[in-house]
C-alpha cells in the first residue's frame, strides 16, 4: 500500500491543557500478562491466507486484546510504528456462506520511530483491564496505557513521557480491505479524514448495505497538532509535535441495531432506515471529552473491577518475575507453575468481560477481535458447542451479567428461529405441526451470525437447540432470580420443548427419536454421518424436558402442554452403554469406534455429562462408561475440544486427568499471549478453560454444593474466593494438603434456600453464621449435610 505524498495542511493547533494520568499497575500483581519485547508485526495485515486458515500471524499470537463488548483493540506495543488494530462487533461483510462475517474495522498506526529502546516492557493487567507499554529512548522514559471503557463506550490511549515536550508521532489510521462495490456485493468503501484534533473514518459495507464510522480525538497537553489530508481527502493523518502527553479517544459504530428484523429481512433491508451512526458518535465523543481522561479511567475501573474482582484464585505459588512467554516455555518443558494455571483462569474471565456486555452483541467465535476481512469461520455464533462454551464460565465465575447479550440476541432472533421450527416440523413431521406458529417453539442450528440463524441439519442435529436452552436454565439456576426465570429462561426453554415435542418421531421399538439426527460433525467413511436418535440429540432433548418441568413447578404453570412432555420423557431413551463399556454416540453402534472418527474433536454424546446433567453420580454405570469414552477419544485435540474434555474429566471427578489436559492445553492449545488457538485463534477454548478450572474447584449440578470435587495433586495448597454454586451461593474455600481448611458460603438468593453441602467428613465440621453463632445442620450422612440458609447470610465451616 503506497501512501500518498500530496498533502494539504488543514490546521495546526497548539494545546496547553493538562492531561490527567491514570494509576500505575502494581508490579507484583499476580494477574498480569507481560513481555520484554513488542509484538512482531512482520506479516502484512492485507494478507488473507488462501487455502487454509491464517493462523500463523503475529496478531493472533503476540498482540494483547482489550475490549468493552462493543469494540475490541489489539495492542502491539511497538516503539517504531505502533499498531492498534480496531474491531467493532457489528462490522459485517459478505462471507462464503452469505451469512455475514465479522470484519476488521481499522488499523491505527502511530509512527514514533523509537528504534532500539531500552528497558522495554509491555503488559496487560487483568485486575484493571489496562494494557501498558513502557521503555526508555533517547534519555526519555515513555509510557502508554490503553483501556476500553464500557460505560462511555470509548477506547482510551494515554501517551506519556517523563520529560516535557518530548512526544512526537504521526497518527495514521488505515481502513483495510477497501474494494469497489461489485456484483458479488463484497464491496466496502471508506475514507479517513483529519481535521483539527479529530480523525473521522467513514464508509459503507455493501452486502448488508449499511454505513460505519469511527472517530479518533487527539487530546494533547502542550505541543502542536497538524492535521493533513491527501488531495482526495481520503487519507487523513495528524502529526503530534513536542507534546508533554497525549490522549487518544477512539470510538466506532455502525447503523446496525439488534432487533428481529435483522434476522427476518433480506440482506439489503436488514438495517435499512436506521440512522447513520455519525450523530450518535459525535454526541458520545462530546460526552467523553467533557468527562476527561481521568474520569474515564475511574469510570472504567469502577465498572470493570465490580465484575472482575468478584473471584480470586491462589494456587500457592508466588509469581516468579519472568515474562509470560518464558513462564509458558518453562511449563512446556515440564516445570510446574501453578501461577500460569491461575493466570489462564483469570484471563478467560477478563476476555469474557471484555467481549460480552449488555447492549452489545454476545461474544462471537473471536470474542470482539478480528484482524481479518473474512474472520475464520465467519467469526460467528456456532451453536454446536462454540457459543455455549463461551458462556460456560459466566455463571460459576460470577459473571452472569455477561450472558445478557446472548439473551438479547436470542430474543431478537427468536421469531426467525420460530419460522425455522415451523418449516422444519412441516418438512419432517407435518402431522404434528401446530396451526398457531408460536406453538411450534423455536430452533437454531449450528451457524448463526449477527444477521442470520440457520436450521439444524447437515452435520449437526437438533440437539443444538437444547444445548442452547441449557444456558438459559443455568442462568436461572445460578442466579435463582425469579424474574429471570419468568421473563427469559422459561420462554426460551419452554419454546425449545414445544419444538422438540413436535419433531420427535416414534421408532418401531416404541421410543421417540430425533429423525434426522447427527452427532455434531462426526464423519464416517468420509461423509457427515446421518442417523436417527443419536445420543447428543436425545440427551439434549431429555435435559431440556427436565429443566422445563422443574421451571414449570417453580412458576406453578399447569398448562396441559406439560403433560405431553411428561408422557414423552420416558420414551427418549438417551443414554446407552456399548460393548466396549462406552457411552454410545449412536444407537446402532456396538463397540467404541464402530462408527465415526475414533478421536473426533467433538465428544457431543458426553454433553449429557457436561454441561448437561443426565450422567451423574446417581447413574454410576453411566459415569464409568463416560470415562471409557473419554479414554478412547483421547486427550489431545483442537483448542476448544481439549477444554470440553477437561470439563468432562472434572465432572467424573478425576482432577489429575483434568489437570493433565489443562497442561496439554497450555502447551499446544494456546499462544504466548495466552489466546486459545484452535488453530486459528478462537475465544471458546479460553473460556472453556476458565470453566474447567472452576469445575475442578466447585460443583453443584447434583443438588448439592461440592467443594474441591476434582482437586489435582498439583493444587495441594490454595484458596479461592467467590465461585458460584447453583442456588446463587457465593463460595470461598481454603485448603492445605489437599484437604479443606475453611469453607464460606454466602447465600445471595432473594429467598431462603436449602443449602446442601457434600465433602468428605463434613458432618464433623463446625458451622457458624456471620455473627459467629453456631448453626445446626442436618447430617444426611457422614459426607453430606443440609441446613436452611437465610437470604443474605454468610456461613462459615471450619474443619
Ligand atoms: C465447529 C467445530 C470446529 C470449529 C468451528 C468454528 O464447527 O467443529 O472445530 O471450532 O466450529
Amino acid at each position: 500500500m503506497g501512501r500518498r505524498i500530496f498533502f494539504c495542511i488543514v490546521s495546526t493547533i497548539i494545546f496547553l491543557h493538562p492531561l490527567a494520568g491514570s494509576d500505575r499497575i502494581d508490579r507484583n500483581d499476580r494477574n498480569v500478562i507481560w513481555f520484554e519485547q513488542p509484538a512482531s508485526t512482520g506479516t502484512s495485515i492485507m494478507q488473507n491466507v488462501k487455502g487454509g486458515w491464517p493462523y500463523d500471524l503475529d496478531w493472533e499470537k503476540h498482540s494483547l486484546p482489550i475490549g468493552n463488548g462493543y469494540m475490541g483493540a489489539n495492542i502491539f506495543g511497538r516503539t517504531d510504528v505502533e499498531r492498534i488494530q480496531l474491531s467493532e462487533k457489528t462490522m459485517n461483510t459478505k462471507a462464503e456462506w452469505s451469512i455475514g462475517v465479522f470484519t476488521n474495522l481499522s488499523e491505527i498506526y502511530l509512527d514514533f520511530h523509537h528504534n532500539a529502546p531500552r528497558e522495554y516492557r509491555r503488559e496487560l493487567s487483568l485486575d484493571k483491564a489496562v494494557a501498558t507499554v513502557s521503555y526508555e529512548y533517547d534519555g526519555v522514559r515513555y509510557s502508554r496505557e490503553y483501556f476500553a471503557n464500557y460505560p462511555s463506550n470509548v477506547i482510551v490511549v494515554n501517551i506519556k513521557a517523563d520529560k516535557p515536550g518530548r512526544i512526537n508521532f504521526l497518527l495514521r489510521p488505515v481502513l483495510p480491505y477497501l474494494r469497489e462495490f461489485n456484483e458479488d456485493r463484497t464491496g466496502r468503501t471508506g475514507r479517513v479524514h483529519a481535521e483539527n484534533d479529530l480523525i473521522t473514518m467513514k464508509g459503507e459495507l455493501q452486502y448488508f448495505n449499511y454505513p460505519y464510522e469511527a472517530q479518533i480525538k487527539v487530546l494533547p497537553s502542550g505541543g502542536r497538532l497538524t492535521a493533513t489530508n491527501d488531495a482526495d481527502g481520503d487519507h487523513g493523518m495528524i502529526q503530534v509535535c513536542d507534546a508533554d502527553s497525549v490522549s487518544l479517544l477512539i470510538m466506532a459504530k455502525t447503523s446496525y441495531k439488534l432487533n428481529e428484523n435483522v434476522f427476518l429481512l433480506p440482506p439489503q433491508e436488514k438495517v435499512a432506515g436506521n440512522p447513520h451512526p455519525h450523530v450518535e458518535l459525535c454526541r458520545q465523543m462530546e460526552t467523553a471529552v467533557a468527562k476527561g481522561v481521568k474520569e474515564l479511567w475511574n469510570e472504567h475501573l469502577d465498572d470493570y473491577c465490580s465484575l472482575f474482582s468478584r473471584v480470586s484464585l491462589n494456587l500457592g505459588e508466588d509469581r516468579p518475575d519472568i515474562p509470560t512467554d518464558k513462564l509458558r516455555s518453562e511449563v512446556i518443558r515440564g516445570k510446574n507453575h501453578t501461577c500460569l494455571d491461575e493466570l489462564l483462569f483469570q484471563y478467560g474471565r477478563y476476555l469474557l468481560i471484555s467481549s460480552s456486555r449488555k447492549g452489545a452483541l454476545p461474544a462471537n467465535l473471536q470474542g470482539v477481535w478480528t484482524q481479518y476481512e473474512i474472520s475464520p469461520w465467519t467469526g460467528g455464533y456456532w451453536h454446536n458447542i462454540n457459543v455455549q462454551m463461551n458462556y460456560w464460565p459466566a455463571f460459576n465465575t460470577d459473571l452472569a451479567e455477561t450472558f445478557i447479550p446472548y439473551v438479547e440476541y436470542h430474543e431478537a432472533y427468536r421469531k426467525a428461529a420460530n419460522r425455522i421450527a415451523v418449516d422444519y416440523i412441516r418438512k419432517i413431521n407435518p402431522s404434528a405441526l401446530d396451526p398457531v406458529p408460536e406453538e411450534n417453539g423455536w430452533i437454531v442450528g449450528t451457524g448463526a451470525s449477527v444477521f442470520t440463524v440457520e436450521s439444524p441439519g447437515g452435520h449437526s442435529g437438533p440437539g443444538t437447540g437444547g444445548f442452547t436452552a441449557k444456558m438459559f436454565w443455568d442462568y436461572y439456576e445460578f442466579t435463582r432470580d425469579e424474574d429471570i426465570l419468568r421473563n427469559h429462561t422459561y420462554p426460551a426453554i419452554l419454546g425449545m420443548s414445544k419444538y422438540y415435542s413436535k419433531m420427535l418421531k416414534p421408532s418401531p421399538d416404541g421410543f421417540l427419536l430425533a429423525n434426522p439426527s447427527a452427532s455434531p460433525e462426526q464423519v464416517h467413511n468420509g461423509k457427515y454421518y446421518q442417523t436417527v436418535g443419536c445420543t447428543f440429540d436425545q440427551s439434549m432433548i431429555e435435559d431440556n424436558y427436565r429443566d422445563v418441568l422443574k421451571a414449570a413447578a417453580i412458576l406453578k404453570d399447569k398448562s396441559p402442554f406439560l403433560n405431553t412432555l411428561r408422557a414423552q420423557l420416558p420414551k427418549l431413551d438417551a443414554i446407552h452403554i456399548g460393548t466396549s463399556g462406552q457411552i454410545k454416540e449412536f444407537r446402532e453402534e456396538q463397540a467404541y469406534g464402530d462408527i465415526g472418527e475414533y478421536q473426533h474433536r467433538h465428544i457431543s454424546h458426553l454433553c449429557a455429562l457436561y454441561p448437561g446433567s443426565l450422567i451423574n453420580s446417581n447413574t454410576p454405570e453411566w459415569l464409568e462408561a463416560a470415562k471409557v469414552t473419554l479414554e478412547h477419544r483421547g486427550d489431545k485435540s483442537y483448542g476448544w475440544s481439549m477444554m470440553h474434555r477437561m470439563n468432562l474429566w472434572a465432572r467424573v471427578k478425576d482432577g489429575n486427568r483434568a489437570y493433565k489436559i489443562y497442561k496439554l492445553f497450555q502447551d499446544v492449545g494456546i499462544a504466548d499471549n495466552l489466546w486459545c488457538l484452535h488453530p486459528p485463534y478462537q475465544i471458546d477454548g479460553n473460556l472453556g478453560a476458565t470453566a474447567g478450572v472452576a469445575e475442578m474447584l466447585l460443583q453443584s449440578h447434583e443438588g448439592y454444593i461440592e467443594p474441591l470435587p476434582a482437586l489435582p495433586d498439583s493444587w495441594a495448597e490454595g484458596s479461592f474466593k467467590g465461585l458460584v454454586a447453583r442456588g446463587n451461593f457465593s463460595v470461598s474455600a481454603s485448603w492445605s494438603g489437599g484437604k479443606l481448611d475453611t469453607l464460606d458460603i454466602y447465600a445471595r438468593a432473594a429467598k431462603d434456600e436449602e443449602c446442601t453441602v457434600r465433602y468428605e467428613g463434613i458432618s464433623r465440621a463446625f458451622l457458624t453464621d456471620s455473627q459467629g453463632r453456631k448453626v445446626r445442620f442436618k447430617t444426611v450422612d457422614e459426607n453430606l449435610v443440609r441446613f436452611v440458609s437465610k437470604s443474605g447470610e454468610k456461613y462459615h465451616f471450619t474443619f
